[in-house]
């Protein structure tokens, strides 16, 4: 029988990766699969609402029934906090960075930057969701952390990861030495390595996109989702179309089975929608990692400035033969339009 090995076991196993760590990556990696099991243990009940009793409902105990992506987000700061390795969250679903003020938490060396539950309004029809999470190492030495400490370039990440809640559930991780899943097996609670060394294809044949917006699109996307569809049998076009609207779940079938995710800029969302530091870097960590690509359309995402905690920004992510393909159309139709910056009107949908 082939052993197995769980993410736990993983985890300390890897630790000799880094030859001074002394533990605290490997706690908050565990603290964070801990709080996943909990949430999906939640999200898998979601169907059963009309029988438990409606989010905003009271349950038995007289407590109020939470939403799940804010359910999410207290079980991972729950979890974060009485670790005691990490000393801010910054979460998707907070305004502000939440400090972790306890004695054992205020000195600790690490940040966490989390969008608890992505994709949420897909759980009403039981599509997949997920959580995605990054960490950084905190900057300044003395005192209390501050924003400085949070506001990193993606190039700063210690770690970063994304838990599917699929059709079966997922962790995916990387310390930037590679990117490895675990497979959640309900028998025994744990995740277990099932996709050790993940790589993406090179190339593929799906792309991802929610097309609906297409009138709204720069020129270079708009050229890019034709190329896509043009018959050409050297290049296996025309490709797929294929768009869950829950990034985890389309960045995930891309890392499988090869393929380009695009959340482009829009006339109507002129930075994008999606966040830098909750969704893009970590995505764009992983995607590296596994030998894909990840760009704003015209920029390394790892690279950019970070300014604020909610900043937005364009994805072009997955395989790097399509990234770069995408990125020639950008660069052809619409330069001057990265993230929010229009330089050429002629070029703007
Ligand atoms: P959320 O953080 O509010 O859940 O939004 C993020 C989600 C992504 O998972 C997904 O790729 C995208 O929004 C879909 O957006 P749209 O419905 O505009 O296509
Ligand atoms: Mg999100």
């Amino acid at each position: 029988m082939k052993q197995v090995t769980t993410l736990g076991q993983f985890i300390i196993e890897k630790q000799n990766d880094f030859p001074y760590a002394k533990g605290e990556l490997s706690r908050l990696l565990r603290d964070i699969g801990i709080a996943a099991k909990i949430v999906n243990r939640e999200v898998n009940k979601a169907g059963l609402v009309d029988i438990l009793g409606d989010q905003g409902a009271t349950n038995v105990q007289g407590e109020n029934q939470k939403k799940l992506d804010v359910y999410a987000n207290e079980q991972f700061i729950a979890a974060l906090s009485s670790g005691g390795e990490c000393c801010i969250v910054a979460s998707e679903e907070n305004d502000d960075m939440v400090r972790i003020d306890s004695e054992v938490s205020k000195n600790a060396k690490y940040i966490v930057a989390i969008d608890p539950l992505d994709g949420s309004s897909n759980i009403d029809c039981n599509v997949a969701v997920g959580t995605i999470f990054s960490i950084y190492r905190r900057i300044t030495k003395n005192g209390l952390p501050t924003l400085e400490d949070v506001l990193q370039k993606g190039t700063n990440q210690v770690a970063a990861g994304y838990i599917i809640y699929g059709s079966s559930t997922m962790l995916v991780y990387t310390t930037g030495k590679g990117v490895n899943g675990f497979t959640l097996d309900p028998s025994i609670g744990e995740f277990c390595l099932s996709h050790p060394n993940l790589k993406i294809p090179e190339d593929g044949t799906i792309y991802s996109i929610n097309e609906g917006n297409y009138v709204h699109f720069p020129d270079g996307v708009k050229q890019y989702i034709k190329y896509c569809q043009v018959e050409d049998k050297a290049t296996l076009r025309p490709y797929t179309s294929r768009y869950i609207g829950s990034m985890v779940a389309d960045i995930h079938r891309s890392i499988i089975k090869g393929g380009v995710f695009i959340y482009p800029t829009t006339s109507s969302a002129p930075n994008g929608k999606l966040r830098l530091m909750y969704e893009c870097n970590p995505m764009a960590f992983i995607i590296e990692q596994a030998g894909g690509k990840a760009s704003d359309g015209f920029n390394r995402i790892l690279d950019l400035e970070v300014d604020s905690l909610h900043q937005r920004s364009a994805i072009f992510i997955g395989s790097e033969h399509m990234v770069l393909k995408a990125e020639e159309f950008m660069k052809a139709h619409s330069a001057g339009q990265a993230n929010g910056v229009v330089a050429s009107k002629k070029s703007v949908a």
